[in-house]
Parts: C-alpha cells; sequence; structure tokens
C-alpha cells in the first residue's frame, strides 16, 4: 500500500517514520511518502492560497497549486497494473472516518493520496475534478465533530488506522481477529495488569479466581454497561436477537427494551415520552389505538359495538381533543426511530372531582380502599403495541405516567388513580396487579345491547413498586 501525504507542513508528518508505520514502512508492507505542497508553487512567496470568491473570512487554497502537485502522484508507478487510487481529503465537512471504511480502504486500494488543507479549505473543485477520473475515487472525510486547524492530524490517523490493517504490518494479526469478532459493536471492557493492588485500588476479585466462564461474563457485562452509558447509539445498533437473557437484564438497568420474541434484525429500543403532542401526531395515536382496543375487548363483543366505540373515542380529532385538553393527559412512548408503540390516556378531574365514571359506582369501591383526599383520576386507556407486550415496557409506561399525573394534582394530598379491566382478561389483571394495583370493585355496564363485567383496581400515585 503507497501513501502520498500532501502539506504546507510536512515535517507535521515526521512522526510516521516512528512506531509499526515507520517499521512496516522499512519492511516493505507500506511506502508512506510525505511532499511539501509549496514545492510547486512558482511565485517568489511560495502563495497557496487566497481569498474566497464571493468574500467570506479567511483564506482559501488555491485549486491550480494542488492540481499540479497531485497530478504527480496519481502518474506514479506504485506496483500493479490498473492500480486502484483515491484521492482522501480531510475537511470539518466530511464523512465520519469508521473502522468499516478503514478496513474497506486496506482492502481495495493500492494508493492513497492524501490532501491536507489549512485555512479554510482547499478550492472545491480539486474534489470534483479528480472525481471525474475513472481510475481516482474521491473520500473527503472527517475525524469529528471538533474543528482543527488543518488535515494533518487526520492523515497521521487515516494512514495509522489503515496500515495496521495491511497484511504485514501488525505484529500480532490475532488482535484483529478479536477486533471483528469477540464483542462486536460493543465498546470494550476495562483491562488489568500488575500490580493487583495500586495506590489503594484492587483489581476486580473475579478476574483472579480463574473462572474462565464468570470473567466472560463479568466482561461482558461491564461493555454493555460502558456502551450503554456512553454510546447509546451503538446500543441502538445491536441486534436485539444476539442478546442473550443476561445481556437485556443488564440493559434494561439503563432503561433499554425490546420486543418479546426480537425477530432477526430487531433493535433494542429505548423509548421516549412524549408529553405535549402537537395535532399532527394525533393519528400515530388514533391508529395506536384502532390496533390495540380490540385486544382488551371480551371475547363475546360484537364487532360492530367495538367499531362503533372507536370512531367515538379514538379517532384522530378525539386523540387532538385529549392533547389540548388539561382534563386528559396522553402520554406516548416512541422507539428509537420514532414509531409510537405505546400509549396511556388518563382522564383527571378538576379540584376534588371524580373522572370516568358518571354512576358513581366505583367510586365507592375506591373509597372503600383507602383513605383517599384528592381527585379519583382514571386510567382510562393503557396499551402496548402487540410485539412490545412481556417486554417490560409497561412498567416504564406506568412510571411515566404516574409521574406525569402526581406532578399535575401535586396540591392533592392522596390521590388515586383507578381503571376498570374486563372480568376476562387476566392478562391485563396480573399485569395491572404487578403495577401496583388492587382489586377494589366490580363495575357492570352495557355496550349496546350486551352486558359487560369490569374489575375495578385502584393505587396511589406514588412511584413504588
Ligand atoms: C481539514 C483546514 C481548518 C477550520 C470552517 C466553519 C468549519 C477549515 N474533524 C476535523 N475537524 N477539522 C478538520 C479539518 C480542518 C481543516 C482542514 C480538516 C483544512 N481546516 C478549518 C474551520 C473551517 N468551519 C464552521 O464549521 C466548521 C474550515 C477535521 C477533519 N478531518
Amino acid at each position: 500500500m503507497r501513501f502520498d501525504i500532501f502539506s504546507v507542513f510536512p515535517s507535521y508528518l515526521n512522526s510516521l517514520q516512528l512506531s509499526l508505520v515507520g517499521k512496516a514502512s522499512v519492511a516493505g508492507a507500506i511506502d508512506v511518502q510525505v511532499h511539501d505542497l509549496r514545492d510547486w508553487t512558482t511565485d517568489k512567496h511560495r502563495t497557496v492560497d487566497d481569498t474566497p470568491v464571493g468574500g467570506g473570512a479567511g483564506m482559501v487554497m488555491r485549486a491550480d497549486i494542488w492540481g499540479k502537485a497531485l497530478d504527480t502522484a496519481f502518474v506514479e508507478d506504485v506496483g500493479v497494473e490498473n492500480p486502484r487510487r483515491i484521492l482522501a481529503i480531510p475537511t470539518p465537512a466530511g464523512h465520519p472516518l469508521t473502522q468499516e471504511i478503514c478496513v474497506d480502504l486496506a482492502e481495495r486500494c493500492d494508493q492513497i493520496v492524501i490532501a491536507c488543507g489549512r485555512y479554510e479549505g482547499i478550492d472545491s473543485r480539486v474534489a470534483t475534478h479528480y472525481d471525474s477520473h475513472d481510475d481516482i475515487e474521491v473520500f473527503e472525510y472527517s475525524l469529528g465533530d471538533y474543528v482543527l486547524n488543518g488535515g494533518e492530524v487526520a492523515a497521521l490517523a487515516l494512514v495509522e488506522a489503515v496500515a495496521r490493517l495491511v497484511p504485514g504490518v501488525i505484529g500480532n494479526p490475532e488482535s484483529l481477529v478479536e477486533e471483528s469478532h469477540g464483542s462486536a459493536g460493543l465498546l470494550e471492557y476495562p483491562n488489568y495488569t500488575r500490580p493487583l493492588d495500586w495506590r489503594g485500588e484492587s483489581v476486580p476479585p473475579i478476574l483472579t479466581s480463574g473462572d474462565h466462564g464468570r470473567v466472560a461474563r463479568w466482561r461482558r457485562d461491564e461493555a454493555l454497561r460502558k456502551t450503554a452509558l456512553r454510546r447509546p447509539d451503538m446500543i441502538a445498533a445491536l441486534d436485539a436477537s444476539t442478546l442473550d437473557r443476561r445481556d437485556r437484564a443488564v440493559l434494561g438497568q439503563y432503561g433499554w427494551y425490546w420486543p418479546k420474541n426480537p425477530d432477526v434484525g430487531a433493535h433494542p429500543v429505548r423509548p421516549v415520552t412524549e408529553l405535549s403532542a402537537t395535532p399532527e401526531v394525533a393519528s400515530h395515536y388514533s391508529e395506536l389505538a384502532r390496533r390495540t382496543f380490540p385486544d382488551a375487548c371480551p371475547q363475546d363483543m360484537l364487532a360492530s359495538d367495538i367499531d362503533a366505540f372507536m370512531d367515538a373515542h379514538l379517532g384522530r380529532d378525539m386523540f387532538t381533543t385529549y392533547m389540548e385538553s388539561a382534563d386528559w393527559l396522553l402520554i406516548g412512548l416512541r422507539d428509537t426511530r420514532g414509531a409510537l408503540i405505546a400509549y396511556s390516556l388518563s382522564s383527571i378531574p378538576d379540584g376534588d372531582g371524580v373522572a370516568g365514571e358518571e354512576d358513581g359506582a366505583p367510586v365507592d369501591t375506591v373509597l372503600a380502599a383507602g383513605p383517599r383526599k384528592g381527585p379519583l383520576i382514571e386510567l382510562s386507556k393503557f396499551y402496548l403495541d402487540r410485539q412490545w407486550r412481556g417486554s417490560g415496557l409497561a412498567g416504564m409506561l406506568m412510571t411515566a405516567t404516574l409521574e406525569e399525573l402526581s406532578s399535575r394534582v401535586r396540591e392533592w394530598e392522596r390521590p388515586y388513580l383507578w381503571l376498570g379491566t374486563n372480568t376476562g382478561n387476566k392478562r391485563a389483571r396480573s399485569l395491572y396487579t404487578k403495577l401496583g394495583f388492587e382489586k377494589v370493585g366490580n363495575r357492570h355496564f352495557t355496550v349496546g345491547e350486551q352486558n359487560n363485567d369490569d374489575i375495578v383496581m385502584a393505587r396511589t400515585l406514588d412511584v413504588t413498586y
């Protein structure tokens, strides 16, 4: 692999003679040539820059100087026929450089020419000009979202990251195998060596236990934990089907969830709570509500009655009302891709009132259950999209609901939240029990012609399970 680096500060790249890259250079696995851009100037002051056309701050590097310099690199004999050549241009506006790209460059290229700019960068025609050559690929890249003074540091990074992947450069090729397998997609676990006690800090005892299974598990836990705290983007990109139960338990501590039986390609998500939805998203709620509401209806309920109820209460316009009215609290959870996957809808009476029930029957039962002081809030809807049931997400939705309700009725000493769930829905009842609700009574009501029996459950708003 041949590298040609052009810079107005060629001595900046002297460090490439050190360490692995330098040794590989001597051994002939790679060939690094550094060039001074000013060698291609013709004026007395060796000028490489000029003012930006159209005005603006700073200086821009001239295309003509860069053209003469780069042309010499692209006619170099790099030892193979029809060499695959890349022009790499560091710029704050480039593609983020990744390991995947470096692997690809190491496998696919014979020559990487790097044009290190200074000032405000290089006249844009240099990139478009070389990109139009069939035998040259232009790659504008960035090291990250911070501003450097020039491209030299990014050139050093690219050379080092690519060169170590070239066969014959790295001392221990097994390290490369471990990088691509091992705990792929996670940050590395912490490393320790002797002395085992240092300044009062000891090495985690599991590591000296000799139990290889426990060591591996501990390292995996630490890698998951560190990645969850520092790189949520990497957790979101994990394939959920590659996570075992323990992995899921660890990630659950950091608020990550996944569908109950994840398909290959399903990703963990960290839902985001949505409190103030705009009318445009009312339709997302309506769609989710219509998908989920029938699942909680008694088996023998007529489809036409269910449809009539949904038309009256779960349409887009009703959700707009729920969002805009202080009498309702609508909370949604979205996955990290923005899809609505769960929602709760609570009816909040003003003052010391009772929400959700006209005939008063559940009120008495809830009152009988404990010393209520404050309003009686109805948890009117509490639904998870099907693939999220059993994932632990319900606990998150309940916590978010209780916390928001608490802040809305703060002036009351002991408000209650109640709900009705149909007697046949065992799954719902056991879920609500897990979420801190107790059965406080029954209620009877009719939908269309049909009689229905609900269990009434209630709990306080304190978030303790
Ligand atoms: C190459 C010149 C300096 C500073 C204008 C406007 C940019 C250029 N990750 C990375 N950060 N910085 C570079 C990088 C910087 C370079 C050059 C690479 C050549 N400079 C320079 C400021 C500006 N700013 C507001 O947005 C930010 C342009 C880099 C890489 N790779």
